[in-house]
């Protein structure tokens, strides 16, 4: 027979030139010949064993202390309000919420990490500025993670995987080092459109010494100066209450809208529809939709502000010409997708949707209706 002749041939010129070869080890090969058995499976895996190293969690103690540090004062500056503090105070660090809040929703999220409006110098200017006062990071840093987040989403590259638990996703992933795969993948994200920007790279170069001013100095001195508020008083409520406050609404999108809630445009996915959520991070709890359409500037399907006081800062800024190319997803494109992907929790769209009552459709009144 032709067959099994030739590859004993075969064989034999390959083992002749192998034993030949002056560089040859005896490594194995992988290659099985005739008769060959492997003895031990995992031979052949160590390489691939060594290129992905075994994660083990690494708790960053300075930051566990410094967020119990936090969180107590916050709960002393609450406190405060209702025993000490000028109305005026409460007034103006719920202002500074709101400020701080839209620096990471109109700012960091809907306009840096998803490019979903473009907006000139001035806006940019002013949102880098509430940004600092939100402390939650350089925009180039904060915009990376979140962008990794939206690709690699409850996987182990994902910076605050929901998949690990509640605490995980809402503080302890600020509490230990990062998954090897968050920084593995993270590198793979393009990032050129910020770092061109100069204001970012201005805020980023001297964070250490904007950030302390914005977030916690003026914060404490304009109370102190402007309406005779203590020193204690201004430095626990509008400081260190409304930093810690901003803190837990942004930190609620990842835990609570990761893991609470209707799921109207994709079934298959964690992120949902919060609206108590929705009502502490100025529109941003409609995350079952904002992971489908990631690029729309409402991050929600909502035509109205209820819920959303970020899409109503940014019309704002639309009409006076700063904020521009505003994106946003067309009714035909939603319902294709609600009919495709979502749970059957979607709000009926429009005349003719799946969910629209029988008797609504019997009981409609249409006028000026085509002659047969
Ligand atoms: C904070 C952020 O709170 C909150 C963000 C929440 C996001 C929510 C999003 C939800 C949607 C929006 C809703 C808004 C609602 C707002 C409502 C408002 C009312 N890719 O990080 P390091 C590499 S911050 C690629 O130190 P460790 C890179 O080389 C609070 N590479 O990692 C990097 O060096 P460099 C205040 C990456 O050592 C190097 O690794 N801030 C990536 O594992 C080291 O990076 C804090 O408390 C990546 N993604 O430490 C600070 N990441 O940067 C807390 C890293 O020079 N953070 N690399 O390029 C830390 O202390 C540390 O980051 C750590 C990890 C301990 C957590
Ligand atoms: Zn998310
Ligand atoms: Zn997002």
């Amino acid at each position: 027979m032709f067959f099994p002749s030739a590859c004993r041939l075969f064989r034999f010129i390959v083992r002749t030139r192998v034993r030949m070869s002056p560089n040859i080890t005896s490594a194995p090969t992988g290659v099985l010949f005739e008769g060959e058995t492997v003895e031990d499976t995992t031979i052949v895996a160590p390489e691939i064993q060594k290129e992905k190293p075994q994660y083990v969690r690494q708790i960053v103690w300075r930051n566990v202390i410094i967020f119990v540090y936090l969180h107590l004062t916050a709960l002393h500056g609450f406190y405060r309000i209702f025993t000490s503090a000028k109305l005026t105070t409460t007034i103006f660090a719920f202002f500074l919420y709101q400020l701080s809040g839209l620096g990471i929703t109109a700012g960091a999220h809907r306009l840096w990490a998803h490019k979903s409006y473009k907006a000139k110098w001035q806006l940019r200017l002013l949102l880098t500025t509430f940004n600092t006062l939100a402390f939650q990071d350089a925009v180039l840093d904060w915009a990376r993670d979140h962008r990794v987040h939206h690709k690699y989403s409850e996987t182990d590259a994902d910076p605050h995987n929901a998949k690990r638990g509640f605490f995980f996703a809402h503080v302890g992933w600020l509490l230990c080092r990062k998954h090897p795969d968050v920084k593995q993948k993270g590198k793979g994200i393009d990032l050129s459109d910020l770092e061109s920007d100069p204001i970012l790279a201005f805020q980023r170069k001297y964070y250490m010494f904007i950030m302390p001013l914005i977030c916690f100095i003026l914060p404490t001195v304009i109370p102190v100066f402007c309406w005779d508020e203590t020193w204690s008083n201004a430095y626990l409520i509008p400081a260190v209450l409304r930093y810690v406050v901003t803190l837990n609404a942004t930190w609620l999108v990842n835990s609570a809208a990761h893991l609470f809630g209707s799921k109207p445009y994709d079934k298959f996915i964690n992120p949902s529809e919060n609206g108590g959520v929705a009502f502490v991070a100025l529109g941003e709890g409609w995350h079952n939709y904002h992971h489908v359409f990631p690029w729309d500037y409402k991050t929600a399907e909502l035509g109205n502000y209820r819920c959303n006081l970020t899409t109503a800062f940014i019309d704002f800024f639309a009409k006076i010409g700063w904020a521009y190319d505003l994106k946003s997803v067309s009714t035909d494109m939603v319902r294709k997708r609600v009919e495709r992907t979502g749970d059957g929790s979607h709000e009926v769209w429009g005349w003719g949707d799946k969910d629209q009552p029988q008797e609504e459709r019997e009981g409609a009144i249409i006028t000026h209706q085509k002659a047969q």
